[in-house]
């Protein structure tokens, strides 16, 4: 299926403006955010959570531990759905870097929320539109149980000052948020990109987004991707990233391995199949790469 084919199935408030003969891509330009894009059907995203939460029972919390991909075999293959390579090939051309992936997790009515945030300010890529993130609900994501919300358009303004209040109600690590919200941008603009399992929304690193608490009584999940252009270097250590579509010539990043395993590790459903990680180097490579992400973002800060 191809990606017009997708968006012109698709019932949402940015996308039906394809119908009217918008191009996805165009959109993308104009709003930085794009939603609801349909990638698998709901019972493959309820597969995904059900690997996570056998995961989650036997090694603990796996809420926005990095680099998930490299050791879950069922997050690498969502990640490279080719729906989603599809998507991302509009989006930022032919040769695609899978960068980082987090499952982002809030708890039934839970306090943890996201503050208004722009996501490139501390990435430190050197092109700001060789990049894009996507999140992928594996639970509904709506209002209530506390979608992502998104000003369009916010990103063609570039970078806007942040401070860090961390809190332990905000999912994000340092606690970054826009310094000044009143005066930066209207928060009533705010659009709830509301998502049902197996779909996804896309969305620029310099656009201006936020989540409010889940009032809901399930799991608000996501699984939340980032991939680069390889010319896109980034500032700092050489960093890793794997090559999912296209080809690198230029090697500013390490490629890193990918999950190697079947499926079959619990002896039959799959359903099981994170936890083989934990009879092989897996748990070590997967901590120490979160770490190695977590320090750079104390580092790294786009000007
Ligand atoms: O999961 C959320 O609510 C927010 C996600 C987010 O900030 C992001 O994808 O950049």
């Amino acid at each position: 299926m191809t990606f017009e084919k997708l968006a012109s199935e698709s019932t949402g408030a940015s996308l039906q403006e394809s119908q009217l003969g918008l191009d996805p891509a165009e959109l993308f330009a104009r709003d930085g955010v794009l939603w609801p894009v349909p990638i698998v059907d709901p019972s493959d995203a309820g597969r995904l959570r059900q690997q996570l939460e056998a995961a989650e029972a036997r090694l603990g919390p796996l809420h926005y531990v990095n680099k998930i991909h490299t050791v879950m075999a069922g997050a690498f293959e969502l990640a490279t759905h080719p729906q989603v390579l599809d998507v991302v090939e509009r989006l930022i051309g032919p040769d695609i870097l899978l960068y980082n992936s987090t499952f982002i997790i809030k708890e039934p009515n839970s306090d943890a929320h996201v503050s208004w945030h722009q996501d490139l300010t501390y990435w430190g890529l050197a092109d700001d539109d060789a990049q894009v993130s996507m999140w992928l609900a594996l639970a509904p994501a709506t209002a209530e149980s506390g979608c992502m919300v998104a000003i369009a358009g916010s990103h063609l303004d570039g970078r806007i000052d942040h401070v860090e209040r961390p809190s332990d109600s905000n999912v994000l690590l340092l606690g970054q948020e826009i310094a000044d919200v009143d005066a930066s941008f209207d928060v009533d603009a705010g659009v709830a990109c509301e998502l049902e399992p197996g779909q996804a929304s896309f969305h620029h690193g310099w656009t201006v987004h936020s989540s409010p608490p889940n009032r809901s009584d399930d799991r608000r999940i996501g699984l939340n991707v980032q991939f680069v252009a390889p010319h896109n270097r980034q500032a700092g250590d050489a960093t890793t990233a794997t090559l999912v579509r296209g080809e690198d010539r230029f090697g500013f990043y390490e490629d890193e391995p990918r999950p190697s395993l079947s499926g079959e590790v619990d002896g039959g459903d799959g359903i099981d199949e994170l936890a083989g990680i934990a009879e092989a180097d897996g748990i070590e490579r997967l901590l120490a790469a979160d770490q190695k992400m977590k320090d750079s973002f104390r580092t790294r800060q786009n000007e």
